[in-house]
């Protein structure tokens, strides 16, 4: 990662001015980001540009938990020469919530972002799904509902207190939205065109050997259910031709990373081609599984719609126009 410039931006909003700081930073290889550590990323595609949101991983050195209190967001036009922009969300946006910036996911719908967060919740046992709201992908966002989408309570297909993570988002073509999250069991279900409300009950997706980290995607007429298998975790995936299955499962996408247990991962399309973003420990020398780094590999199908496994590399991607 080569620093080019630190812009430092007043924006001038109703009045006020707000000082901002946007530093660009060019990736060289994996992982793209090597000045913090970065987790769960979730990458988005509006305009001309990827947005990249993950967790910040702030454990310290001999800590072997997770500490993690906001979320960051990056952009890009060409996958290597990222700006990082301010903080748009922080564990303090949800006033319900009691800690832990989870992983998310961000869509677009109306020119509104809205920005799903797992999160544990301050005064319901257990983890739980927040949503927020900005007119603008890099935020800041504002939490959407004032209290959680979904909680612990909500869901019994297991009795632990952590099965309410790691959402993903999909708007069908047919302009019906879906949640999909989970731990041991993938749950998902339709949520209003208002994208804060659930529209039906809870589902359970049948899968085999499901940790956690599910990512929903569409390419051409297949629907693909990514996620992590296992643990350490790999990467496997099944795939549908309807959104409500059933899921034929393909098996390993990514293998286990080596230097962290997990890997969770996010795919996406831009510019023609395709790609599989994903974390590991490569950064630092303190341990991976809590201080982890965002990477960028190539993803490639086959012509029956199957994905070839993914190479994990140090070099990673190169520019696109
Ligand atoms: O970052 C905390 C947890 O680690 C995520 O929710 C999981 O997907 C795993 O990456």
């Amino acid at each position: 990662m080569t620093k080019v410039n630190l812009l430092s931006l007043g924006l001038c909003l109703h009045g006020f001015i707000i000082q901002a700081q946007e530093e660009i930073v060019i990736a060289k290889g994996n992982p793209i980001i090597t000045n913090k550590y970065t987790a769960d990323p979730a990458a988005y595609v509006y305009g001309d540009s990827v947005y990249l949101y993950t967790g910040h991983d702030v454990a310290p050195k001999g800590k072997e938990y997770y500490e993690m209190n906001e979320w960051l967001c990056y952009s890009s036009a060409d996958m290597v020469t990222w700006k990082a922009h301010p903080s748009p969300l922080n564990i303090k946006n949800f006033a319900w919530a009691k800690g832990d910036a989870w992983a998310s996911q961000v869509i677009e719908r109306n020119g509104k972002f809205y920005w799903y967060t797992a999160v544990e919740h301050g005064s319901i046992s257990g983890k739980s799904i927040g949503v927020a709201v900005s007119d603008n992908p890099r935020g800041p966002f504002n939490d959407a509902l004032g209290k959680a989408l979904i909680t612990n309570d909500m869901t019994k297909a297991t009795n632990i207190g952590w099965d309410d993570i790691d959402p993903t988002v999909i708007i069908d073509d047919g302009g019906q939205a879906y949640l999909f999250w989970g731990n041991q069991r993938c749950y998902y279900v339709k949520l209003k065109p208002n994208m804060i409300e659930l529209d039906g009950s809870i589902q359970v997706v049948n899968i085999p050997e499901f940790t956690e980290a599910p990512w929903i995607h569409k390419q051409k007429a297949w629907y693909y259910l990514s996620y992590a298998s296992g643990f350490p975790e790999k990467i496997v995936y099944a795939m549908s031709k309807s959104i409500n299955g059933p899921w034929v499962y393909k098996g390993i996408l990514n293998e286990i990373a080596g230097n962290s247990n997990t890997n969770h991962q996010s795919i996406i399309e831009f510019k023609g081609k395709s790609y599989f973003i994903y974390h590991n420990g490569a950064v630092n020398t303190d341990g991976g599984s809590f201080r982890r780094s965002v990477c960028i590999d190539y993803l490639h199908y086959n012509n029956d719609g199957t994905i070839k496994r993914i190479v994990m590399t140090t070099e990673g991607v190169k520019k696109v126009k």
